[in-house]
């Protein structure tokens, strides 16, 4: 069976949207980050830097968000989560994940886990410098849908489900999203898809129990 290892909320996510989104059949192992579990040896064996999500896919072991996310749209190419091979928005496509997780999701961590990034007592300014780097890019994507619904235009495609949990962060290093008017009416067009609703609302009862 396929299986999901995933943290609720964590970018392990935007996977999880896919799934859904792909109605591939799946389970889900929850790995308490908060509490260790991505520490033990165990998981270390699954990911070695203990991190989610990982994927076990039809007897593959898939890790890295933008990676694992192209291999489903590629396996599932009449969803049309990925344009074509070869046209300007395929490569629209992989030039907006790369950003997404590189200039974004990479650049929210030293928000929330400071202390990786000094070796020193200032948490706060990394923090802070974390925050001021992420308005600029805010400010690029809010021009960005200005103009567009979504990445790469009229098309919703997968780099969309791992903006929307990019995104989604943002309140817990208190950025107010609404300020970016343009931004903040993508992160409320993804909030509503369907697929999201379902994944957030099994991730939420998960929780729960
Ligand atoms: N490059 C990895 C990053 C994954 C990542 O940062 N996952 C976070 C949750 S959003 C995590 O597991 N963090 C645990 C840790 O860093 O110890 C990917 O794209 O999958």
């Amino acid at each position: 069976m396929n299986t999901l290892y995933y943290l609720t909320g964590t970018c392990s996510l935007a996977v999880h949207i896919m799934l859904n989104k792909l109605s591939i059949p799946y389970q889900l192992k929850l790995i308490k980050l908060l509490e260790g579990e991505g520490q033990t040896p165990e998981y270390k064996a699954v990911s070695p830097l203990g991190k989610v999500p990982v994927l076990d896919f039809e007897g593959e072991r898939l890790r890295e968000v933008s990676g694992i996310l192209l291999t489903l749209a590629e396996r599932h190419p009449d969803s049309q989560l990925l344009p074509e091979a070869g046209s300007q928005q395929r490569h629209q496509a992989y030039q907006w994940l790369s950003f997404v997780a590189t200039e974004l999701h990479c650049q929210f961590t030293p928000a929330f886990l400071p202390q990786r990034y000094t070796t020193g007592q200032e948490l706060d300014e990394v923090k802070e410098a974390s925050v001021q780097r992420l308005h600029q890019r805010f400010a690029i994507l809010e021009q960005h849908f200005a103009n567009q619904p979504f990445l790469i235009g009229e098309q919703l495609y997968c780099g969309d489900y791992y903006l929307y949990v990019v995104l989604s962060w943002m309140g817990r290093i208190g950025i107010d999203l609404s300020e970016y008017k343009s931004l903040w009416a993508y992160y409320q067009r993804m909030d509503a898809l369907p697929e999201v609703v379902k994944t957030r609302a099994i991730e939420r009862e998960n929780m729960a129990a």
